[in-house]
């Protein structure tokens, strides 16, 4: 056997560069770093000299890097992802956050936190944790339960192990998810005589597991019976590749489509088989055929609260679910008749069988009147009256074009977006909705530009989300991958004060003038996102908004404007019942009053039905 004498790091990150995707380009588009002890002499010797088969990025903030490389891996289909590595100790544990953010939605990302000394002779070392009762314990175990796979390197030769463990998970579509390989420092340094087929290219196929065939008979008979079926397109849409199978299927069968956050854009939004979004931030259209359909057809969707209005949207006494998804355990959710497979190849198989089956003919009034409505709240305001988020989405949407691909996490936007945003082509509507992660945004818009450099990204941001993590900007600046950030400033966490209230609360520690201060905040955005070398500028009126974007979209870089919007409304159009549990004792009689609402409003529930 023919080896090559290598330091452990050194053979991780040659060993990484030779992953491969289906169209034969490399599965990792390169590494993020932020260096410190427990890196920076392994790894960071090892990326220094593999050079540009692995290029290194340096960030601001280990959990912005990670936000960058998931949102990246969501903007390639899971195709493609990156490495983030970090230092022991708060290096390590920034990125928690991020990976619980991946773990949810489901997106690969490999993690490669520095770790405490395997031979354990300086310990402890600067950042150190020490358990009193378990010597194997470090501040990377943080990552156990949302890691997909997680080891921990304490012999170079386990990675000959642990690699290719990480790659099947990263690649596996049911499987799929954050890898964590805590990577001992003293390890890292060590060198090994690795076998040479070890760096050998590999190409890891994308794989479309097909359904078990009982399974199928039992979707085609459920679809057979059903007098109104609806679809619910999720994010697995995108990943299986199935945008066009869903519209083949779809139109084939006259059955109407609702899409979740993270299927949005699924179909383009004026196919007027697509009835909108569904669910608590739902379009009317598409909440209408829910709540009246007898076979729900879930497709690669894991069927949140938001989706399914907390399980209260579907009111059709007999409903059934169908639920076509990659991973067994999301298909089985909520007794659904399960058919685990791919959704491309699954959504083919049923058509083909299904034969000739048409579902009735959909009122068109559904659309055009949910349509309506949307122009409606976006159309430009007259008068002097500060704009709402609707009106800014609606001058967004106007600025940009049918490739432009819309970023967002947190705040009172998701919502508006989901209901108001018209996404022509698939991956135009990136919204991190699994983990709501408020700092997302602005990293997450970077890594969505590193993977789509050709479409027009714009971040739009919330003041609360901005303040939470915005050092990426700079990053964004510093590599040239331009990004447009639109920062909505309603001078505080706007949708939580509203649902406060709405829960019979008093408006309370959300917005700044109401909270707690000694000096009035003041924040001024445009001077902030301009010292990270943004071009910046503030814009009082919505049509001033479109007159920015058109010079943001002719910028050569990072450009953010700031407007000032109205913390209140919010779309009364569309939308559904949230679950948010309300306190059944209280002084407060609109506390009572809501309690009352909340208990009326659970009698529809249907949990487990
Ligand atoms: C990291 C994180 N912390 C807290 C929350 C809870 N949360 C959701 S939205 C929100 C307020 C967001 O404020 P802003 O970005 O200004 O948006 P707005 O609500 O004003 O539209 C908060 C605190 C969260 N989603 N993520
Ligand atoms: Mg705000």
């Amino acid at each position: 056997m023919k080896t090559v004498r290598l330091t452990a790091a050194q053979a991780m990150v040659r060993y990484l560069s030779k992953q491969q995707n289906e169209d034969g380009v490399p599965f990792f588009g390169g590494c993020w770093a932020i260096f410190g002890h427990g890196n920076v002499a392994g790894m960071g010797e090892a990326l220094h000299g593999i050079g540009d088969d692995f290029p290194t990025w340096r960030g601001h903030n280990e959990q912005g890097m990670a936000h960058a490389a998931i949102a990246y891996a969501k903007a390639s289909n899971r195709k493609r992802a990156m490495t983030v590595t970090t230092s022991i100790g708060p290096g390590a544990t920034n990125m928690v956050t991020a990976a619980a953010l991946a773990h949810v939605n489901r997106l690969p990302v490999l993690f490669v936190p520095g770790d405490v000394f395997a031979n354990r002779a300086p310990d402890p070392v600067l950042q150190q944790v020490e358990d009193f009762g378990d010597g194997t314990i470090s501040a990377n175990d943080c990552f156990k339960p949302v890691s997909r796979y997680f080891d921990r390197i304490m012999r170079a030769e386990q990675l000959l192990t642990a690699l290719p463990r990480a790659m099947a998970t990263l690649t596996d579509p049911a499987d799929c998810g954050p890898v964590t390989l805590a990577f001992c420092q003293d390890v890292q340094a060590e060198a090994y005589d690795w076998p040479e087929s070890f760096f050998d290219v590999k190409v890891w196929k994308t794989k479309r597991p097909r359904a078990d065939l009982d399974q199928l008979d039992a979707a085609v008979a459920a679809i057979k019976a059903a007098k109104q079926p609806m679809i619910i397109a999720g994010g697995g849409v995108h990943y299986a590749g199935a945008c066009d199978a869903l519209a083949e299927f779809a139109h084939r069968h006259n059955i109407p489509v609702g899409e979740t956050q993270a299927g949005k854009s699924a179909m383009p939004w004026d196919d007027e088989l697509n009835l909108g979004s569904i669910g608590v931030t739902g379009a009317s259209s598409a909440n209408a055929i829910a709540e009246n359909a007898d076979l729900i057809i879930a497709v690669g969707t894991r069927l949140q609260d938001f989706t399914t209005g907390s399980w209260a949207l579907f009111k059709h006494p007999d409903r059934r679910i169908l639920s076509i998804n990659v991973a067994a355990y999301d298909a089985a959710k909520h007794n659904a008749i399960a058919v685990t497979g791919d959704a491309k190849i699954t959504l083919a198989e049923i058509g083909g069988m299904l034969g000739d089956y048409r579902a009735p003919a959909i009122d068109a009034n559904l659309k055009s009147g949910w349509i309506a409505a949307v122009d409606k709240v976006t159309a430009t305001p007259t008068g002097n009256a500060l704009p709402t988020d609707a009106q800014v989405i609606g001058a967004v949407q106007r600025s940009v074009d049918d490739d432009a691909i819309v970023v967002c996490a947190a705040g009172g936007l998701p919502g508006e977006l989901h209901k108001l945003w018209k996404a022509a082509k698939p991956n135009g509507y990136h919204v991190e909705y699994g983990f709501s992660c408020m700092g997302y945004e602005i990293a997450g818009g970077l890594g969505v530009k590193m993977a789509q450099p050709d479409r027009e990204v714009v971040v739009m941001v919330g003041d609360g989300s901005y303040m939470m993590m915005n050092s990426e900007l700079a990053t964004s600046v510093m590599l040239g991958h331009k990004i447009i950030t639109v920062i909505l400033d309603n001078r505080g966490f706007g949708c939580i004060n509203r649902l406060q209230m709405a829960t019979g609360g008093e408006s309370f520690n959300n917005l700044l003038d109401t909270a707690r201060h000694v000096v009035p905040s003041a924040i001024d955005f445009t001077a902030h996102a301009g010292s990270m070398g943004a071009i910046a500028e503030k814009v009082s009126s919505i049509s001033e908004l479109e007159a920015a974007m058109e010079r943001a979209r002719k910028a050569d870089r990072s450009y953010a404007i700031v407007i000032d919007t109205d913390p209140l409304p919010s779309t009364d159009a569309g939308g559904h019942w949230w679950d948010v549990a309300v306190p059944e004792v209280s002084v407060r009689p609109t506390v009572n009053e809501a309690r009352k609402n909340y208990e009326a409003a659970l009698k529809q529930q249907r949990p487990g039905d």
